[in-house]
């Protein structure tokens, strides 16, 4: 490798085997890509030419944008493939491998729905807030948005994503198709602490019990401190009202617990003594165990990271430098650390975390890799603020079985062969 311009000899330093870089070289960035000649080409004097769209003046404004046609391929995965007996009951996966950043654009959003998306007129829709409360109250919309709003960044993903690596063999599958079911979006609502302080909350109360306005009816019950802490009842999705598939007008976020408990299309909250024991808290949503017992509430999303680049569908071209580049992730709080590595786990290098790194939110890490044009296992390891790391398969099989379907956080790994192509690979 040749710093081009300079006939110095550039070596990159290397932090862990089969080409992980130190992520110091991030800092001598432009150096490092010459180097290792990605992607650019050398260009001579002569002038661009003049495109087309040079030629005449480009389209008019447009009432709502819309992306670039040339990314049209850039559109969530629907499963089960559509059937009209089933019509809204499955899932819209996130291209997480198309995109980049921390944010998920609201079309692109993962939606998980039990019973469709219900078409609210938010004129007639109503929260109700009953049960054990002093008084209880009914807000409209309009009443809801004269109370102090927060903002705040926070992932969701389903207790079910990444449950496609439930089984003995690994199954080809790229990271939309595998861990989909997440996404991140800066969620603006009412605290619902403020809105129970309002009602009053009786002392013999210690749960609450969400409920959507979809044909599901779909109820989850939730601890109070969760209600009182930092839940938001939510109007607004990355600034706009949230979208209908995610719950409008109103949706319940919980920040960091599992995705179903998040009840979107909120239209009551009761508050009672214990849980309901909904069907989405007894007969899913629990993690049945290697012994046959089951663990029950199971709320935190675990400490968990995945990479999105590369990854299968995005082919290497060529040995050379790579970012390799995921996102990490824990419902317990902020990302510590992310490790990664190219010798399926043998050995590790830490990435760069791009900051703002925050609590509950996708956090985006970064690694500088060389790759040889020969096989590597690329893996991920996040460990968060509360010190827990994200285990190995072997370890997360030992104490959870294949059985479990819900909160899969093992590290996951992308096999990449000689023709650069990635694919899912148990290691
Ligand atoms: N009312 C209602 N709320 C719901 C659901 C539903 O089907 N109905 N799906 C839940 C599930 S299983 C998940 S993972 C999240 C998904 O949120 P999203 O569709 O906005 O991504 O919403 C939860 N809230
Ligand atoms: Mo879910």
């Amino acid at each position: 490798m040749r710093k081009r311009g300079n006939s110095k000899e550039w070596r990159p330093e290397h932090a862990a085997a089969n080409g992980i870089l130190n992520r110091r070289v991030f800092l001598e960035g432009a150096l490092v890509a010459a180097a290792a000649g990605a992607g650019s080409t050398a260009a001579g004097a002569e002038p661009l030419p003049v495109p087309s769209w040079m030629k005449q003046p480009g389209a008019g404004f447009s009432a709502y944008g819309q992306p670039s046609p040339f990314e049209s391929k850039v559109v969530r995965s629907i499963a089960p493939a559509p059937n009209p007996a089933t019509q809204g009951i499955g899932t819209a996966r996130t291209p997480l491998q198309l995109l980049n950043g921390t944010i998920t654009p609201n079309g692109l959003h993962f939606d998980r729905s039990h019973s469709g998306t219900p078409n609210i007129d938010p004129d007639q829709h109503r929260l109700l807030i009953h049960g054990l409360v002093k008084q209880p109250l009914v807000f409209t919309l309009e009443a809801l948005s004269r109370y102090p709003m927060q903002s705040r960044i926070t992932f969701i993903e389903c207790a079910g994503n990444s449950g496609a690596l439930n089984t003995a063999q690994a199954q080809p599958g790229n990271a939309q198709a595998i861990h989909g079911l997440l996404s991140c979006a800066e969620w603006t609502g009412v605290r619902l602490a403020t809105l129970l302080e309002e009602a009053g909350v009786e002392p013999s109360a210690k749960w609450v019990v969400a409920e959507g306005a979809d044909a599901a009816a779909m109820s989850r019950s939730v601890p109070l401190a969760k209600c009182m802490d930092d839940a938001l009842v939510c109007l607004y999705q990355n600034g706009e009202r949230v979208r209908p598939s995610n719950g409008y007008p109103i949706r319940l976020l919980l920040p960091g617990f599992e995705g179903n408990m998040n009840v979107k299309w909120l239209r009551r909250l009761k508050l009672t003594e214990g849980p309901v024991m909904a069907k989405d808290e007894t007969s899913k949503y629990t993690v049945l165990l290697p012994d046959g017992k089951a663990w029950q509430f199971v709320f935190p999303m675990e400490v968990k990271s995945i990479i999105t680049h590369p990854s299968p569908g995005l082919a290497l071209r060529g040995a050379g430098f790579y970012e390799i580049a995921g996102l990490a992730w824990s419902g317990q709080g902020r990302i510590r650390q992310v490790e990664v590595s190219a010798d399926g786990g043998n050995s590790w290098a830490p990435a760069v975390l791009q900051e703002p790194v925050l609590s509950k939110a996708l956090t985006r890490f970064r690694a500088p890799w060389q790759w040889s044009g020969g096989p590597a296992i690329l893996q991920s390891r996040a460990t968060d603020d509360t010190g827990r790391v994200q285990p190995t398969r072997a370890q997360f099989v030992a104490e959870r079985g294949l059985r479990g379907q819900y909160h899969y956080n093992a590290i996951s790994s992308w096999r990449i062969d000689e023709k650069g192509e990635a694919s899912n690979a148990f290691a």
